[in-house]
């Protein structure tokens, strides 16, 4: 068996002192430990920013890929081998902005991943300029008269657009964020888990102080997951943010559904070739 702490690599760890991805690390590998995932059939795939970092510290494989692109190439992943967890980790620019196209295909593609946006409203390795979920009236270094855009809503935006899977948790609540992720790479389907994740350095307004009473754990409200028009009034709530499993469904996923991935993994597969082929093709990338 392997322990939350086997799953955590040597590679010293580079966020600010007090950064929300610290937690998010914790509560995947602590996540990865409860589900008994083998790290050799564990990929853990980002993007660029500071959250894209995370799987430099993970005893895993992983790739950190380009800014707004991990979710093509995680998908390209799981195509080739389907047998592998793949678990895609970045920020809020990265998955909601420049991503953002990506981000809607793959709801509704329904490939079997876990997408972990570590939301802290705003570019943290660029200085703090305004992110898609930064607030409107939000002044950063981008926006110094105030944010002038309304803020996206990750959850709301999910459960529309196909998502098998949404879920929300908070680095200041460890156990419970460790949970929803378990949840999310348990799910068969594409999971969200966004996850409150504070910038100390250059967010001063989202702090942990300042989630703190405002979020609200779904298990405590009696919310049913299975219930869309309940997730969506979750989703677009503005008493409270909700945490916990605010959508979750079984569907068939895009690996369930395509001809060509039924069988072996797309790796494993000889596509129709001879030994003495297959092993000089092979070569050619040796
Ligand atoms: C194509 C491209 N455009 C812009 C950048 C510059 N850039 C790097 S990270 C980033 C935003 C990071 O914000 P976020 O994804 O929220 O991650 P965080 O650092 O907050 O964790 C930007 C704009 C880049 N690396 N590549
Ligand atoms: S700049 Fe912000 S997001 Fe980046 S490591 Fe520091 S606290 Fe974390
Ligand atoms: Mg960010």
């Amino acid at each position: 068996m392997t322990t939350a702490a086997e799953y955590k690599s040597r590679v010293r760890q580079t966020w600010c002192s007090g950064c929300g991805d610290y937690g998010v690390l914790n509560a995947l590998t602590n996540a990865c430990a409860a589900l008994g995932v083998e790290r050799h059939n564990l990929v853990v795939v980002s993007g660029i920013g500071c959250s894209s970092d995370l799987p430099h510290f993970m005893s895993a494989y992983g790739i950190h890929t380009l800014h707004g692109r991990a979710l093509p190439v995680a998908q390209g992943i799981k195509m080739a081998n389907k047998d592998l967890t793949v678990v895609v980790t970045g920020g809020d620019g990265d998955g909601y902005g420049i991503g953002a196209g990506h981000f809607l295909h793959a709801l509704r593609r329904n490939l079997d991943l876990t997408y972990i946006v570590m939301d802290n409203r705003i570019y943290g390795l660029t200085t703090g300029q305004a992110s898609p979920t930064s607030d409107r009236g939000h002044k950063t270094k981008s926006t110094p008269a105030g944010n002038p855009e309304c803020a996206l809503n990750p959850l709301a935006l999910a459960v529309v657009g196909g998502a098998t899977f949404v879920g929300r948790g908070f680095s200041g609540e460890p156990v419970h964020l460790a949970e929803v992720i378990r949840r999310g790479i348990a799910h068969k389907g594409f999971s969200l888990v966004d996850v409150f994740s504070p910038c100390v350095t250059w967010n001063k307004i989202n702090t942990y102080d300042w989630y703190r009473p405002r979020v609200v754990k779904m298990e405590s409200e009696g919310h049913n997951p299975a219930d869309r028009d309940a997730a969506i009034r979750q989703a677009l709530r503005e008493d409270k943010l909700p945490i916990g499993v605010i959508y979750e469904i079984d569907e068939p996923t895009f690996t369930d559904e395509e001809p060509s991935l039924q069988g072996e993994p797309l790796v494993k597969s000889r596509i129709g070739l001879t030994d003495e082929e297959w092993n000089k093709l092979i070569g050619e990338f040796g």
